[in-house]
């Protein structure tokens, strides 16, 4: 349960003697040795853990780290601070807690000098492969023609990659995946043409992937037929998996252009698949966001609804009837999408709290000028409240054009963006370089903490995104209108980074799935999980599953991305590996069909996920 709950400090109900001496008594399990930092608790049954088990009732404070039953928060300095000072007392009985040593707040490490192309579009299309996508212009990736490259399949392992053609101009392209794991990319931009490179356009297009593990595949597409083609232009077009399946496709811009215009937006839906003599759908909503409308994040509900979201402004749709079900009130501090591109993320699903959808929009920017600050302020909804309300928030730092991530412990990471400007070529300055996290379950006020910095600018058209090692994948950014190495305040950026967060780098062992997970499971149904924890004499296990997607990211706009909480049994146990029943989502609703990864969590701690096609 550490995963989804406050971790913050407990002090210890216990007010036995709290003095610790260097030959205080250790933990029975532990060798004999007081807990260490990392499980500081020494549990009722003599194990060392940071569990709320090990650290509640019948730990032994003189055996626990620092004399003290008292978790710790990973990660989270100021919250642990702030808690040394609220429970420091008064009448000079009880000694204060010694101040727990900050643990390590991650690291970035690049892994590659070149993702051969501009990552403005990443999806995780296979457990090892990223297919990088970026518009058409001069990249260092060639084609056996000699043109060059805009898509390549990156290869996480071997942190290499492998051209791929594409005959349209994926130039602002949204993306979905299909419940086979089929990735549909669908719009673009205008034909281009030069010496070092050649495109058509790619406005309507639909392009698919069917991924593949021997380097064989690639984008089927056929420009000239009408069947692969969506019913208008399409730039900045946001796609979303519905429960049945079918992909849910909306907005976009007629033209490429700084801010969509009254003559160029497409305010409409449609579907893919779709039969030929299909008409999109106006939503009235798309006039009314106007002008911050493309892009718009979208999201299923727990009824099938769709929570869609642009500018300020948000509602409730019903795809089956065409209409409104409600309008939801206006996010505070201004619009938050492009060109004053905040991050939007749909919050870790929790069966313990009924699956309560809640919504969180951070950063921003206040204007359409170079000179604009980044907004520093978050929102966020809850749409099962019979009346939805903004709470805001503050980051430590402004932000705008970041990618929120979920990662593998449900907490959402902020990184990539500017503090200046807004998105768009030469737009941007003053670039963040230090990542926040958003622990979900704090309170209010005590929800962020600052990572370790990147040294890497990463602003207009980076990505980032969760990888099944629990590790960030983090590449893109490049502000310039074409390639460019030189004689421009930020480059062309290709080099590629991985960013470890903290709870890999905890003494806690990373619990293994061991048992052989079904390629396709369905809803509802039950997998027998045998996990091993690789050491029991340390700490108490504390378990979680969770199933994420990862769905398709670009633009600060992580088309589809969610994660549930599963509902677990323990069934049997022998030494370290322990089965568990687990159940997977009971409806399509929750969770669309498509790929998943399913990690299982020790105390905080995640294992290397499996993928999964949930159907
Ligand atoms: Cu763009």
């Amino acid at each position: 349960m550490v995963l989804f709950r406050t971790i913050s400090l407990l002090v210890a109900a216990s007010v036995l003697s709290l003095t610790w001496t260097a030959d205080a008594a250790g933990c029975r399990y532990n060798n004999g040795l007081a807990c260490p930092m990392e499980t500081p608790c020494c549990s009722l049954h003599g194990h060392c853990g940071n569990s709320a088990l090990a650290c509640g009732a019948g730990c032994d404070a003189e055996a626990s780290f620092n004399g003290a039953c008292v978790r710790y928060n990973y990660g989270a300095p100021s919250a642990n601070n702030n808690n040394n000072d609220n429970n420091s007392n008064d009448n000079g009985t009880q000694p204060k807690p010694k101040p727990v040593p900050t643990l390590p707040k991650g690291s970035f490490k690049i892994v590659s000098n070149s993702s051969g192309v501009a990552a403005q579009h990443i999806a995780l299309v296979t457990p090892t492969k990223m297919l990088i996508i970026d518009k058409a212009e001069n990249n260092p990736a060639k084609l056996p023609s000699g043109k060059a490259a805009h898509v390549v399949e990156y290869d996480l392992i071997k942190n290499d990659y492998r051209v791929v053609d594409v005959a349209t101009n994926t130039f602002c392209s949204g993306g979905g995946f299909l419940p086979n794991g089929t990735l549909i990319s669908a719009g673009g931009a205008e034909s281009r043409n030069s010496r070092t490179f050649e495109t058509s356009a790619g406005f309507q297009s639909l392009r698919m992937w069917q991924p593949c593990d021997d380097g064989s595949c690639t984008f089927i597409e056929n420009p000239a037929d009408p069947a692969w083609q969506m019913t208008g232009n399409r730039w900045y077009v946001s796609i979303t998996t519905l429960p049945s399946g079918d992909l849910f496709v909306l907005g976009g811009s007629n033209e490429s252009l700084a801010i969509n215009r009254q003559a160029t937006n497409n305010p409409t839906w449609e579907l893919y698949p779709k039969p030929l003599d299909y008409k999109p759908v106006l939503m009235q909503f798309m006039i009314d966001a106007m002008p911050n409308n493309l892009y718009p994040n979208v999201y299923t509900l727990p009824d099938g609804n769709l929570y869609i979201f642009a500018n300020q402004k948000s509602v409730i749709y019903n795809v089956q009837t065409q209409q409104e079900v409600k309008r939801l009130p206006d996010i505070p501090g201004g619009p938050r999408s492009y060109p004053l591109t905040g991050s939007h993320v749909l919050l870790p699903l929790d069966p313990a709290k009924n699956y309560q959808h809640e919504i969180l929009v951070c950063g921003g920017s206040e204007a359409m000028s170079t000179r604009a600050n980044a907004l520093q302020s978050c929102g966020r909804i809850n749409l099962h409240a019979d009346d939805p309300q903004w709470e805001m928030d503050q980051m430590p730092t402004p932000r705008l054009m970041s990618d929120a991530v979920i990662l593998a412990d449900g907490k959402i990471m902020l990184l990539n963006g500017a503090q200046q400007g807004y998105a768009g070529f030469l737009r941007a300055s003053n670039p963040i370089y230090t990542p926040v996290v958003y622990d979900p379950e704090a309170p209010l006020g005590q929800r962020f903490t600052e990572w370790v910095p990147s040294n890497i600018a990463r602003m207009y058209h980076s990505v980032a995104t969760l990888l099944p090692d629990g590790t960030v994948f983090v590449a893109g950014s490049n502000q310039n209108s074409e390639v460019r190495y030189e004689n421009v305040p930020f480059p062309t950026e290709y080099r590629v980074e991985s960013f470890t967060p903290p709870y890999l780098t905890t003494d806690l062992d990373r619990p293994e799935i061991v048992s052989q997970i079904p390629e396709m499971v369905t809803y509802d149904q039950k997998l027998d999980i045998t996990i091993d924890i690789k050491a029991t004499d340390k700490y108490e296990p504390e378990i979680t599953f969770i199933l994420g997607r990862r769905g398709f990211v670009t633009h600060s706009t992580h088309m589809s991305q969610r994660m549930i909480k599963l509902v677990a049994t323990k069934s049997s146990e022998d030494g370290t590996k322990i089965t568990y029943s687990v159940a997977m989502p009971p409806n399509a609703n929750l969770m669309p069909p498509g790929p998943h990864y399913i990690h299982v969590l020790n105390n905080g701690v995640p294992s290397v996920a499996v993928h999964l096609l949930l159907n």
